[in-house]
């Protein structure tokens, strides 16, 4: 099989990928980052030293980065859904939000949780404080977007709606989306009715006591 994904079923950014791959229905390997597989963590570390996942490998070429693996999907394995608009001026903007996810709503919510990692004497306490107060301002200007739209760009499912599901899965549980904030969490809800969201959110179950903050019992 020619595409290759390194992932973890849990990981929101690795959800973000399959959710693409989901959609189109495009057949890959999934090639489990796992200490019960060290051969695979050993392939990984060896292609690509930053750790940080998933990646892709098409055919021998590395793909790293959520949103880029996304768009080499589009261009070299492209499906009945296309996630990136072929106007370009559509496309920029589904790029604008993808950013907005990974930057204001992603980097946040995982700076919480690594914290919780962390040791205690070594947690970062103002720097907790400060990815809170971005969620909230996030939360804010979300809410007020999303109320004239179903979808993140463009009233189609788009990469912006592929981070926009896992990020806002993990930021409610990080720091809850408030009740004031009706359009934003109908968002999250019409998000975890689409199939593709369904299927990732159904594969990551099994791994829900792996999250430092203490899963919810909902979702
Ligand atoms: N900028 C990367 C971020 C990927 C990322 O942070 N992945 C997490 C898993 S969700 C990871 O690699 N965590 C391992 C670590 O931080 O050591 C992307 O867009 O793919």
């Amino acid at each position: 099989m020619s595409l290759k994904l390194y992932a973890h079923p849990f990981s929101s950014y690795s959800q973000k990928v399959l959710i693409a791959l989901y959609e189109n229905g495009t057949p890959f390997e999934f090639c489990p980052l796992s200490p019960d597989h060290p051969d695979v963590l050993a392939r990984f570390h060896a292609l690509w030293p930053l750790k940080r996942f998933p990646i892709l490998v098409d055919d021998g070429r590395l793909v790293v980065e959520a949103s880029i693996i996304i768009e080499h999907l589009g261009l070299h394995h492209p499906g009945p859904v296309r996630l990136l608009p072929e106007d370009a001026q559509a496309a920029l903007e589904v790029r604008m939000l993808d950013r907005f996810f990974d930057n204001y709503v992603s980097t946040p919510q995982q700076k919480i949780v690594s914290d919780k990692l962390r040791a205690p004497a070594a947690r970062d306490e103002q720097g907790v404080t400060e990815a809170r107060a971005m969620l909230d301002t996030a939360y804010e200007w979300l809410d007020g977007y999303m109320a004239v739209r179903t979808w993140a760009v463009a009233e189609s499912f788009s990469l912006a709606d592929c981070a926009a599901a896992p990020f806002l899965f993990y930021a409610d549980w990080t720091h809850a989306i408030g009740e004031r904030f009706a359009h934003l969490r109908a968002y999250r809800r019409r998000l975890l009715a689409r199939p593709s969201v369904m299927r990732v959110v159904n594969e990551a179950r099994p791994y829900r006591e792996l999250f430092p903050l203490g899963a919810p019992d909902r979702d």
